[in-house]
């Protein structure tokens, strides 16, 4: 029936607490504010702006789309598979409207997204089907073999005409390359680069972003 092909969100996760949203979007822009102005980020600038310029404001260049979250499995109101079986697990049950604590220990932008990595503890993989990191394996080989959870992030902007869906596909894509050339201290971290300009912060302390496990309807 109708009702039972729409009542499965469009998706579960994790949603940042709105003063914590405020706090990781400050960090993402105080980072992505200084990232531009880095003579190592202008050398491979191209990757950004093609030949045409030589600036760039990548705080303009991103654009949020969505509240700040981290999705744990893309129902796509019950079309996606294992959508059914996911809503119906226990612990996704028991866990729903609970606030966990996210560590979120690295950002990353490439030239279609900005996000951060969110390291997920033991308890916080049981919400985490166990085939996500399969599913994209065609597209990007050698993702089936990263460690479950690999691709656990929150989106922190999209380029123009790009969909979220990216932002865990470019995070599980820098995860199966080789470690990338160190080029900077920041304040913030350790900045690595791993070409065609994909750039990844190791955060010195870790930001710890309290969050609602819940779903989203749209
Ligand atoms: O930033 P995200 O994790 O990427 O959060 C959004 C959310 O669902 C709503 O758009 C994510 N999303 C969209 N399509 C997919 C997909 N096919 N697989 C996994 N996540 C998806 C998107």
């Amino acid at each position: 029936s109708l009702l039972e092909e729409t009542s499965l969100p469009l998706y579960f996760g994790w949603f940042l607490l709105s003063s914590v949203q405020v706090k990781v979007g400050c960090t993402a822009m105080d980072f992505l504010k200084t990232l531009d102005t880095l003579e190592a980020f202008k050398k491979h600038i191209a990757d950004f702006t093609g030949q045409a310029e030589n600036e760039v404001d990548l705080e303009q260049y991103f654009e949020t789309k969505e509240t700040l979250h981290c999705t744990t499995k893309f129902c796509n109101y019950g079309k996606a598979d294992g959508a059914k079986e996911y809503a119906k697990n226990p612990v996704v049950k028991k866990s729903y409207g609970s606030v966990f604590s996210l560590s979120l220990t690295t950002l990353f932008v490439t030239p279609r997204t900005v996000g951060a990595r969110v390291s997920l503890t033991e308890e916080q993989l049981q919400l985490w089907p166990a085939d996500t990191e399969k599913e994209s394996e065609e597209g990007i080989p050698g993702s089936a073999s990263l460690p479950v959870g690999s691709r656990a992030h929150i989106t922190l902007g999209c380029a123009a005409g790009v969909e979220p869906v990216q932002t865990g596909l470019d995070l599980l894509q820098i995860l199966t390359l080789p470690e990338g050339e160190a080029v900077e201290e920041m304040e913030l971290g350790s900045l690595r680069y791993y070409g065609e300009g994909r750039w990844m912060l190791s955060l010195r302390e870790p930001i710890c972003a309290a969050a609602c496990f819940s779903s989203f309807y749209g």
